[in-house]
Order: structure tokens, then sequence, then C-alpha cells
């Protein structure tokens, strides 16, 4: 029989940072709490938030037979660090390497088989981020972190320069009941540097201010006039710069984490010159895909404006 220890030894030897096993139970506080960042429209134009909400907070509404949800934690901080410079486009440290979510699914993927070697009855579905799940929330019922003020999750030992997964299972396991406390104490440092007022209070960002959601999520033609860009062509990571948990943090030692070339900074005339050819074979296996050359382009622009009016 296969033994919750077994199957967190795996995952670590699979690469992962954390681990945690927690039972398939309805998230209702979450769900809560998502229903009501949704009434107050704090998805923007996500639209797929709204669709799926059943199913992100019931993992049964997703995988029937799920009993247990494996969580787990990759560390994706490498050491280079972003350039102050007008004719570049500072992207987000996720998006510098290899797309997380073929990473992070080949690893739990590989994890299910060795399961199911041991255990043929053994049953899975794999989520990362794409898939109607609360990351986050599961991140923290596994006791991986707690929910910084920022609303990413933070791990005591890597910060919160980590992706999360699941691994839902029909399996019966022992469970983690420990989570790890909130550190956060008084500190607001992340609430007072976000540069367009979007964690709008403690633990709670309004997608339609934040920079990576305008950059990444939003399809529309032309940025919101009101908000800050700051240098951010994709996503932005200010809120998690200064955070005193992400001083002390390793560099990951998964190798397709590291920058590709012109990932840090991007410069700003060669995204504007791309084409539809040359964009597809520039961002192949890239998170960066996300925005899609229409948004890479409108956000290049926007920077490019901003250097030109100053
Ligand atoms: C939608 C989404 C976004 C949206 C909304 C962000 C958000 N805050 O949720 C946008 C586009 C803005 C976004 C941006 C980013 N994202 Co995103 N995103 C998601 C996605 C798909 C769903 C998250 C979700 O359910 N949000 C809905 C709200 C309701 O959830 P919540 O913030 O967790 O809400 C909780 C708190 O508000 C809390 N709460 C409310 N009041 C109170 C009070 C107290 C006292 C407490 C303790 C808690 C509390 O309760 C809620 C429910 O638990 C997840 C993947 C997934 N499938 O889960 C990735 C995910 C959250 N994103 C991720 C990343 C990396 C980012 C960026 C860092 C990327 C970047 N560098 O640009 C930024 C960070 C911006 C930020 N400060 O949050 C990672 C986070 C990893 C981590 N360590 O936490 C995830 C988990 C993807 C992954 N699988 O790794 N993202
Ligand atoms: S990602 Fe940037 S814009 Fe969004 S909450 Fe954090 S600091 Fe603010
Ligand atoms: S900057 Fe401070 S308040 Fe914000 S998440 Fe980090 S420790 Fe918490």
């Amino acid at each position: 029989m296969i033994l919750a220890r077994n199957i967190k030894d795996r995952a670590l030897f699979e690469g992962f940072n954390k681990v945690g096993i927690v039972g398939a139970q309805s998230l209702a506080d979450e769900g809560r709490r998502l229903k009501e960042w949704l009434a107050r429209g704090y998805h923007g134009e996500m639209g797929w938030m709204e669709r799926d909400v059943e199913k992100r907070i019931s993992p049964q509404e997703i995988f029937p037979q799920a009993r247990s949800v494996v969580v787990v934690a990759l560390n994706y901080f490498t050491p280079q660090q972003h350039q102050q410079n007008p004719t570049t486009g500072k992207v987000s440290r996720y998006a510098w390497g290899d797309d997380y979510h073929d990473v992070v699914k080949e690893k739990l993927t590989s994890l299910l088989s060795w399961i199911r070697e041991r255990e043929p009855s053994a049953e899975g579905k794999v989520c990362v981020d794409i898939q109607p799940t609360m990351d986050k929330a599961w991140a923290v019922r596994a006791g991986l972190g707690w929910l910084g003020k920022h609303s990413n999750v933070i791990t005591p030992e890597h910060g919160s320069w980590v992706f999360i997964g699941e691994l839902l299972l029909n399996l019966e396991l022992d469970h983690d009941t420990e989570r790890v406390e909130d550190h956060c104490g008084t500190c607001t440092l992340c609430i007072d540097a976000c540069p367009t007022a979007a964690i709008t209070e403690p633990y709670v960002v309004d997608s339609n201010r934040c920079i990576s959601y305008v950059t990444i999520e939003l399809r529309a033609p032309e940025l919101p006039s009101e908000i800050d860009l700051s240098g951010w062509l994709y996503g932005c990571d200010i809120c998690q710069d200064v955070c005193p948990w992400n001083r002390f943090e390793e560099t990951t030692s998964e190798t397709r984490f590291a920058p590709r070339e012109g990932n840090v900074n991007a410069e700003l005339d060669e995204i504007l010159e791309l084409t539809p050819e040359t964009y597809a074979v520039r961002f192949r296996g890239s998170a960066m895909k996300r925005a899609k050359l229409s948004g890479l382009q409108r956000n290049a622009r926007a920077l490019t404006c901003v250097h030109h009016d100053t």
C-alpha cells in the first residue's frame, strides 16, 4: 500500500521544493471569499474566473473521485535583476525561462505515473494554474506557506517565488493538518510599494488596477490610461521584490527556469518589429505567450510613448 510519506518523498525527488497532502474537501471559506471578490468585479474581464466558480471551490467538480490533494511548490528564483532602461520593458520573473505550466505538469505527471506503478487502482488529475482550482488556497491548507498581504503564497524557506500545482488523487491518504502561521505582522511594504494601489486591503488584489492583469490578461486594444506601467512590459514583481521574505532566496535547481536571452528586460524595438512568424519562434515554450503578440506590442507601444513623452 502506498503511503503519504512515500508520495511526498517522490515529489521531492521529482524536484519540487515543498509538498503537503490534504483531504479533497470543498474550500468553503476560501470559496466564500472568491465569490465576494467576483461580486466586487475584481476579476476584471477574466470571465473564465466567474464561469468556473463551483469547480474552483469543489475538487469533485473537476475530478469526481478526488479524495486527497497533493500540493506542491516549485522555486523559480534565479539571481538576475531588472535594469531601469527606457528602451526596454521589464518582464516578470516567472516568465523568464521555459513555461512553468509545462515544467510543473511534467513533474506532476511523472509523480502520478510512479504512484500508478505501485498502486494500479490509483487515478489522478494534474492541475497547475489553468485548471479551475484555487492553487493558493490549497497551498495554504497543505502547510506550504501563508497568504501574504500581496496575496501570493510565501513559503518560509523560499519566499514567494514559487509556482504551485496539485495532483488530485482517488486515494485515501494521511493528511497534513499543520498550517504555516502568517508572518506578515505589521509590515505593509507591498501595499505601500504598489504603484497603482491594486492591493485594496491586506490580502486582496483588484485585478483591474494590477499591472500584471493589464499587461497579461486584459485583451483591450489600448491600456487603461490611469494605469502607470512603471516600466513593466509583461507582468509585475514590485510587491514581491519589496517583501522581506524574498531577501534570502536560493537559486532554483530547475535549469529550465534560467532566463532566456532578452527576457529579463526585453528590447521594446524588437517587440514592436515582431511578425506573427518571428513571434512564434521567439516565444516558443515561453509563458510570455499568454499576452499574445497583439498584447505584447500594445504594452511596448505604451512604454515607448512614456519614453518619448518624457
Ligand atoms: C486570477 C489569477 C491572477 C489575477 C488575480 C490575482 C489574485 N490576487 O488572485 C492576476 C492576473 C492579477 C494575477 C497576477 C499574478 N499572478 Co496569478 N493567478 C491567478 C489564478 C489563475 C487564480 C487566483 C484566484 O483564484 N484569485 C481569486 C482570489 C479570490 O483569490 P485570492 O487572492 O487567493 O483570494 C484570497 C484572499 O483574498 C483571501 N482573503 C481575503 N480577505 C482576507 C483576509 C485575511 C485576514 C486573510 C488571511 C485572507 C483573506 O481569501 C481569498 C480566498 O482564499 C492563479 C492560479 C490558480 N488556478 O489558482 C494564479 C496565481 C495566483 N498567480 C501566480 C502568479 C505568480 C502571479 C503574479 C506574481 C505574476 C506576475 N509576476 O505578474 C501576479 C501577482 C499579482 C498579485 N499581487 O496577486 C501564482 C502565485 C504563486 C504564489 N506563490 O502564490 C499562481 C498561484 C499560479 C501558480 N499556479 O503558480 N494572477
Ligand atoms: S503585481 Fe504590481 S500592480 Fe499588481 S499588486 Fe503587485 S505591485 Fe501592485
Ligand atoms: S511585503 Fe510585508 S506585508 Fe507584504 S507580503 Fe511581504 S511580509 Fe507580508
